[in-house]
């Protein structure tokens, strides 16, 4: 049975991708930061679908950290879900934190990098894999506060087609999922707890689940050998864009 690698995976879309990849028998390699939380879904997982799971704890951003753990994995990964990402922050350029723009393009970016990095190599050396990027609608579209978050998913995007292309003779497929507003912790990190900023971002329309995302990447995962997905760009109903929401409430 295949082996997924999911950064972030400890809650919201990559936890839902872990649940669903399992529910269909594929063994995990489940990455966070958070040791206990990655155990207790081990448990869970090992529980309910009797697969094999593996924890790596490191920080994405953790550059040595992300060599040290993944160098201690014996086994292939055949896919590699880069899901670590986080928004910070919704203020315009002139006022938002410098700080917050460098825990951003640290994860966003060179998350995606380092740990792409690694684990392309081992993919080249078994001779195929597929590496999966969950990216955002704002790579595609930049709005009033989104400045360094667009501009980190701009970059998902940009490394995504950079790597189609640089794998492309080495069979190794690549692809990115682009969700509009999907109702995780995305919101309350990004707003740093400020509730009401943070129901408001969700109220009014029925927001996609992180359970939709899981689907999606599912599906890239499952097309047939000869099938790429490039991109899906994924929004609820109520969103036309990034600009563009139908609330009724
Ligand atoms: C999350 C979607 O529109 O808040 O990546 O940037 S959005």
């Amino acid at each position: 049975m295949k082996n997924v690698l999911i950064t972030g995976a400890s809650s919201g879309i990559g936890k839902a991708t872990a649940i669903k990849f399992a529910e269909n028998g594929y063994n995990l390699v489940i990455n966070s930061r958070k040791q206990e939380k990655l155990n207790s879904l081990k448990d869970d997982l090992v529980s309910s679908f009797g697969i094999e799971v593996k924890c790596v704890v490191f920080d994405v951003s953790d550059r040595s950290k992300v060599i040290e753990e993944l160098s201690k994995l014996n086994l292939p990964i055949d896919i590699l879900i880069n899901n670590a990402g986080l928004a910070l922050g919704k203020d315009s350029f002139q006022e938002s934190s410098i700080d917050d723009w460098e825990k951003m393009m640290q994860i966003n970016v060179m998350g995606v990098l380092f740990v792409s990095h690694f684990i392309a190599k081992k993919m080249i050396a078994n001779g195929s894999g597929h590496i999966i990027n969950v990216s955002s609608i704002a790579g595609k579209q930049v709005y009033a506060g989104g400045n360094v978050y667009c501009a980190s998913k701009a970059s998902v995007d940009a490394i995504t087609k950079s790597l189609r292309i640089d794998l492309l003779k080495e069979g190794i497929k690549v692809s990115s999922v682009s969700p509009g507003n999907v109702e995780t912790n995305f919101s309350n990190i990004r707003f740093k707890g400020d509730l009401d900023k943070v129901e408001n971002i969700y109220s009014g329309y029925k927001p996609l689940l992180a359970k939709d995302i899981a689907d999606l990447i599912y599906f890239i995962s499952d097309r047939p050998e000869h099938v790429n997905i490039d991109d899906i760009i994924v929004t609820p109903k109520a969103q036309a864009n990034a600009y563009y929401l139908n609330r009724k409430g």
